[in-house]
């Protein structure tokens, strides 16, 4: 049993990420089946496909509004493998079997936001081809992988080079999410209806706020327990489009605890702030160590070395697939999870040998799709808008002190301050070569997070950068920052008493950076 000669039907209204990705089916042996533009675009990239009109011996009629509704289809989505009569059915009608359906529907939402869409322009676009074979799919999804998200392309084909076998939660979760994603599409026509009906024809951005706010939540999975075992507790996501963790895929281990969920965001997060390869190690929710690297493997390598004793155990992220090489390394040391856009097959290979980590694939977001920030204390939640921002561009950004930075410590500067934006305040950072040296969390006073910083520190602290998440108050801090041999500082600034603070740098002979923004993490 392999993927040789097995068949998926690819119909996408949403190209992305299709090219590669019907290649590697192809490359895995198997057949293309495939509707007009999607059949079209596909050959126009050098992928063979089989028309569905081929398969149904019916062409693409009315249209296109009837293509894949036909029996040859359904029957093959949906006849039972293991029961007899289903197989017999299928054989005397010459039905074959459909073993992976990739569909992605007609853009509804994007169309009824378009200004003076008409109802019947409106009611074009919604599909019914695309969701019906994704509900025969997912009913079936024991022998059926159903992709709705061009994200899963990535995650899905190591394991399908990895062999026959996809393991039941994996299939579930996909048939999870395609019903859920035919829900939400359903929900949304019907909002447009509403809106009909009430003769407003589209729907305003204020109105998707409010949608927002007015969270109808569902479980997602009930966790073992709390922060300790004598807690209760479960994950629960609002209805409808699942983004962030409840949209992973956890392709190896045990359920993630908790702590787990809060540690993986804490260096999600944080990763997600860079675009070169980076690596986070965190450890009971602030990061140990934290790196960018020319490599994935050079930044796991620094990350973990900021603080070895730390990493051993931690929550680990990075924002590259997980190669062979840097599995290599990780699988040397014990990680309680590691949270990736993805796995290669190699390095699924490495790391799904170690019984106890838990790996997490997870889709890289625009922080513009992150929602509310929600806490709550006794009685009321607390809403805010969630800390999108770094720092203002570098014409914007004031300098203190005689010295000039150089461009190399100015990227140092702004990358310890991203850091901090991640620590629990009150954060201080020391960074030298795009690696993290030494990390003072969670302090009551200022001046005590900068001493943390230097005991942390496993190698020099001279010439590192220290950046601050707030202000210093008294010039201490900077002194503080000198002893431990500090080149420079940044900091949003603000304080009563900066020129202090300021002339503190001049008498170190240091350089400072003002960014006018704090990131408080309480
Ligand atoms: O008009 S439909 O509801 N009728 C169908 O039978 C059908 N089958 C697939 N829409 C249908 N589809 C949708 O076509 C898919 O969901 C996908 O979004 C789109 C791909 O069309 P094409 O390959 O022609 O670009």
């Amino acid at each position: 049993k392999s993927w040789n000669h097995k068949r998926a039907l690819i119909s996408v209204s949403d190209k992305t990420g299709i090219v590669p990705f019907a290649k590697g089916l192809k490359n895995l042996g198997m057949e293309i089946l495939s509707t007009g533009g999607t059949a079209k675009h596909l050959r126009e990239n050098g992928v063979e496909v089989t028309d569905v009109s081929s398969v149904t011996n019916f062409p693409e009629m009315m249209d296109g509004r009837v293509k894949t509704l036909h029996p040859a289809i359904h029957g093959g989505l949906l006849g039972l493998r293991n029961n007899p009569e289903h197989m017999s059915a299928m054989e005397k009608h010459q039905i074959r079997p459909i073993d992976m359906v990739v569909v992605n529907l007609y853009p509804f939402a994007k169309t009824i936001l378009k200004p003076g869409v008409t109802p019947e322009e409106a009611i074009e676009q919604i599909d019914i081809g695309g969701p019906s074979m994704i509900r025969s799919a997912s009913k079936n999804h024991e022998s059926v992988l159903v992709l709705t998200d061009p994200s899963d392309y990535e995650m899905i084909l190591p394991l399908l080079e990895k062999g026959p076998e996809i393991g039941m939660d994996i299939r579930r979760n996909l048939a999870r999410k395609a019903f859920a994603t035919t829900g939400e599409y359903d929900r949304r026509i019907a909002l447009y209806f509403e809106g009909l009906l009430s003769g407003e024809e589209t729907q305003t951005s204020e109105s998707q706020l409010q949608e927002t706010l007015s969270l109808s939540l569902t479980k997602i999975q009930s966790l073992r327990y709390g922060e300790n075992p004598h807690q209760a507790a479960a994950l629960y996501a609002p209805a409808g489009e699942r983004t962030g963790f409840a949209n992973a895929s956890k392709l190896h281990g045990k359920e993630l605890s908790y702590n787990n969920f809060l540690d993986a965001q804490a260096a999600w997060s944080l990763v997600s702030e860079f675009s070169d390869p980076s690596v986070v190690i965190v450890k009971h929710n602030n990061p140990c160590g934290v790196s960018l690297g020319k490599t994935l493997l050079s930044a796991y390598i620094q990350a973990r070395d900021t603080d070895p004793v730390s990493s051993f155990g931690g929550v680990v992220a990075t924002n590259r697939p997980v190669d062979q090489e840097t599995a290599q390394e990780m699988s040397k040391i014990f990680l309680e999870v590691v949270i990736a856009p993805g796995f290669s097959k190699d390095a699924l290979d490495i790391l799904m040998k170690k019984k106890d980590i838990r790996l997490l694939v997870l889709k890289m977001e625009s922080s513009s799709k992150r929602g509310l920030d929600l806490r709550n204390i006794d009685g009321a939640f607390l809403v805010q808008t969630p800390d999108t921002l770094v720092a203002p561009p570098l014409s914007d950004l004031k300098f203190e002190g005689d010295i000039k930075p150089t461009d190399a410590q100015v990227a140092d500067a702004l990358f310890a301050f991203a850091v901090g934006k991640h620590v629990k305040s009150n954060a201080i950072i020391l960074v030298k070569d795009r690696m993290t040296i030494g990390i003072g969390a969670g302090q009551m006073s200022r001046v005590d997070s900068v001493r943390l910083s230097g005991m942390k520190a496993t190698r020099s602290t001279q010439g590192t950068i220290l950046a601050s998440d707030a202000f210093f108050p008294f010039r201490d801090g900077i002194d503080e920052a000198a002893k431990l041999g500090v080149a420079g500082i940044i900091q949003p600034g603000g304080s009563i008493r900066d020129a202090e603070v300021f002339q503190a740098v001049k008498d170190h002979g240091m350089f400072m950076i003002l960014t006018g923004m704090r990131h408080f993490r309480h």
